[in-house]
Order: structure tokens, then sequence, then C-alpha cells
């Protein structure tokens, strides 16, 4: 590419990232970017993924488990009505419901999802956390966008068993009613408890408030001048958010009209939370109970008792509750808005608190992620890394531009070769925290003494404080890395974390 096509292009994929590139314009863009010789993405950000790490990411497929099963859904993103819970909003959903029909699957079964794109942009359905094939994840560059009125049909096998969850890779479409869980079991594995409860976190503000675009657009005009400080006192330091929301939902519900489980005293019920938000971290408990944490992003472990957990955009953490007799609120603080989301937990007669009620478990023992670790059989096997990779979090002094080793596109991939092992330290140099997520693995969080802690796919990073994490690069293709704060990836805080070839 000559330096003037290379800024074209640059632009025109800046264009395709605010959800508004014509599909026509997309072929050229494919088609322009095959002419990229080998090894131009160490410079630059790719436009497509090798032909070359074609190979590998089949011989990858290949080595995944496989039943033999299939499990097929259709997806129908499309605008759509829904009921918060005496508030009707219009909105864009995968379904007549927020959030959308789960998706179930065993480890090893097919996956064959086909979304038929029924807006009037391009979308796609991003896998949250599934080791799945490059070209099925749903995210640029390896996976094209679905134009308006496309189809496509996702294929893959799913590896690990957890909780994780589906929602599109383009522009602000994540701040709207397009999300869904997506629940891998092992049927191998024991179940201890009796009911599961799957909970969705969002903050909410499509059809009420501002749409994401409006917001987008007025955090760029507003540049970096309007931060609060306001979450001080938060367990996130700094800025808790960009956004204020008008509502914060649990299940698409309310707080004066909330979801409500039922299930029975002495019962063990798995809480599956999902915080599905897009500039919101919350601190949720269920009154009058403990919660034994055993997984987070997917992965086990050792079973740790807390009154409280923090929850970033993008993580998930299932917990063991043995249930009360009675109704119980399950609270979604979210953390330095001073506003809540919740449902409620009913197992026998009882009055519902108040909508504001804020249970004194969201003060106990909360749990952060340095709280956690993964038992020996779900550590990553890593010994001593062959490559140490670091990613500075930036933001602009004045422009809301935020950024991994600079703005995108204009920074450089992250690069591994296939095999090896990587440590990666993201180092936040800005006054707000960032939940970071790499698409297509877990990695370990490193402690300071190199054992490791839990395995995730997004972490919690503290502004002025870094995470170092370990990876092993098993997963071959070009992989998204980046802030899961929607406004904060749209406003450059991404990069791509790419095997060489
Ligand atoms: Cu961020």
């Amino acid at each position: 590419m000559t330096g003037a096509d290379l800024q074209r292009w640059q632009l025109s994929r800046r264009t395709f990232l605010a959800g508004s590139l014509a599909a026509g314009a997309g072929a050229a863009l494919a088609a322009c970017s095959t002419k990229t010789a080998p090894g131009a993405n160490l410079t630059t950000q790719p436009t497509s993924v090798p032909a070359a790490l074609a190979e590998p990411i089949k011989a990858a497929e290949a080595a995944r488990p496989h039943t033999g099963r299939t499990v097929t859904a259709t997806l129908t993103p499309r605008p759509v009505t829904v009921d918060l819970g005496g508030k009707v909003v219009k909105t864009l959903g995968y379904a007549d419901t927020v959030p959308g029909p789960l998706i179930r699957a065993n480890v090893g079964d097919e996956l064959q999802v086909t979304l038929v794109n029924k807006l009037d942009k391009p979308t796609s359905a991003h896998w949250h956390g599934i080791a799945l094939r490059n070209d099925m994840d749903g995210a640029m560059p390896a996976t094209p966008d679905i134009p308006a009125g496309g189809s496509f049909t996702y294929k893959f096998s799913v590896p690990d068993a957890g909780t994780y969850w589906v929602h599109p890779h383009v522009g602000v479409e994540l701040d709207t009613g397009l999300y869904l869980p997506l629940i891998i079991d092992d049927p191998k594995a024991r179940a201890d408890y009796d009911t599961e409860w799957i909970v969705m976190l969002d903050d909410w503000t499509d059809g009420v408030g501002r749409s994401p675009q409006q917001i987008l657009d007025d955090l760029k005009k507003g540049g970096m001048g309007q931060m609060s400080e306001a979450g001080g006192g938060s367990l996130l330091g700094g800025d808790p958010g960009d956004v204020t929301y008008p509502y914060y939902v649990v299940n698409g519900r309310i707080p004066e009209a909330p979801n409500t489980f039922r299930a029975k005293p002495g019962q063990r019920i798995r809480i599956r939370f999902i915080n599905s938000g897009s500039d919101t971290a919350f601190r949720v408990a269920l009154g009058g109970h403990r919660m034994k944490v055993t997984h987070t992003d997917g992965f086990p472990v050792v079973p740790t008792d807390v009154d409280a957990l923090l929850i970033g955009m993008g993580e998930r953490y299932d917990v063991i509750v043995t249930a009360g007799d009675g109704v119980f609120p399950l609270v979604a603080s979210a953390e330095g808005k001073n506003a809540l989301g919740r449902a409620l937990l009913a197992t026998g007669v009882g009055t519902a608190p108040v909508a504001d009620f804020r249970p004194p478990e969201l003060n106990g023992k909360v749990g952060t992620i340095d709280l956690f670790a993964a038992p020996e059989e779900a550590q990553l096997k890593f010994t001593k890394p062959d490559t140490e990779l670091v990613a500075d979090l930036t933001a602009a002094d004045a422009a809301y531009q935020w950024g991994i080793n600079g703005s995108f596109p204009d920074n450089k991939p992250l690069t591994v070769w296939q095999d090896q092992q990587a440590t990666l330290t993201f180092v936040n140099k800005t006054r707000m925290w960032h939940p970071m997520h790499l698409h297509g693995h877990t990695f370990a969080i490193l402690n300071p003494d190199g054992t490791q802690g839990a395995r995730k796919d997004t972490v919690i990073v503290l502004p002025g404080q870094s995470v170092k994490v370990a990876i092993l690069a098993d997963n071959p293709g070009y992989w998204p890395m980046h802030c899961h704060n929607t406004y904060h990836a749209e406003a450059g805080m991404l990069t791509s974390f790419d095997y060489l070839n």
C-alpha cells in the first residue's frame, strides 16, 4: 500500500467501525487487503487474516473435542419493543426479549448459529470468552461483519465448560438489547447444586435516554474534561464511568418490577452472573446470604466465600448460595454511580424490600480478582515466557481518545508465534479503570511471586496499576484485545493480538 492508500484505508476502517460501511465497500476493502505483503501487519493494524494461518486455524479446530452433536439456533437482530417492567422501550434485540434467548451446549458440541441481520446496519455475533476458531469469532478482521440484510452461519466447536455470552462487535451496538447468555456444560462434571439462575446485568439507555451513538458523539465533543472523580470512594479508584444511565437492569427489568427467581428453601442455587453493561461495574449481593464463588470467566476458582462481588463489563462469576426461606433482593449496585438494579429470590412467603434497598452484604467482604485463584488442575501449563508483551493503557489529554500502545487503528498489534508462552502486562496510565478483554484465549493472572491467580478472559485494571497475565499461544489467528467499556473501545482502546506466520 502507498501512504495515501493506507490513509484512505484507515479512514474507511474508522467509518467501518462506526457501523456505516456498505457491503460493497467491505468487499473492496478485503480485496485491497489481500494485496498487503505478509508481515505488513507488524506495523499497521490488520485488515484480514493471512491465508497462511488458514491451515493452523483448521488444525486447532480439529484438535478440539468433537461430540458429533450439533446445536443449532437462529438469531435475528432487529428493532424490537421490550417492556423493562412498566417502562416500554424501543431498542435492538436478538429476539423479542432482553436478554435474548439462552444458547446452551455441551463441551465438544458444534454450534451452528445462523444470524439473519434485520438491522439497517452491519452487525456480528461475538462469542465472548469461547476459545473458538478464529474465523468464527464474530469480530473484525477474522470474521467480516454481516451487512444489513445479510446472513451468516457461525460453525464451531466449544471446547470449555462455563458461563459465556454473545454480543455484537460492531460500533456501539453492544449498548442496546443485543446480548444473550451462552452456557457450555460438561456432562462429566458433578453438578453440586440443585437449580440454576442466570443473571445478566446491564446499564440501560437505549430507547429511554440518549442513544448509544449520541452518547459516543457527546463524549467525543466533550473530550476528557467532563470526566468525574465522583467514584473516588469506590473500589474502582478514580472515575467509575463516563456515562450516567437512566436505568440499571437485571435480566432486562428495572428495580421497581424485578425479575423473580423461585426456588425452595435449602436448595443450592448456582447463580451465573454476567455483566453485559457498557460503562458500569456492578457490585452484587444477595440479601441475607453469603455466596461461594466457584468460577470466573468460565473457569473454576478455589471456592471462596464472599458477601458481595465486583464484576466489570464482560466478566462473569459463578457462585453457589444455599437459599434461605423468604423473599430476598439480589442487588446489583452500579459501582461509584449511586444507583442500582435488582432481581428477587423467592422461596417462601415474605415481602420484597423497597426498590432502592441496599442489603448490608454489599459492604461486607467484597470479592475482587486478587481474592481468587484457579485450582491446580485449571491452571495454564505455563512455565516461563518466550516473549514479554506490554499493553500501555492510555488516554489523550484533551480529546476523548483512548489507547493500547497508541490509539486504534494507528497502534501496532501485539504479536506472538504459535506455541509461544507469553506474558502480557497491562500498564494503566490513565485515571480510570479498564476491563481488558482478549478474544480466543483465557489468560492466567500472574502474582508478583510468579504463582497463578484466576484464569480470565477479562480483567479489571485499576488506574495507575499494572496487571501481568500469562498466555499460551495455542489458538492461531488475529484476535481483538480491547477494553470492554464500549465507549473506550470505540474511541481507540483496541488492538489486535496476532499470530505470526
Ligand atoms: Cu476502558
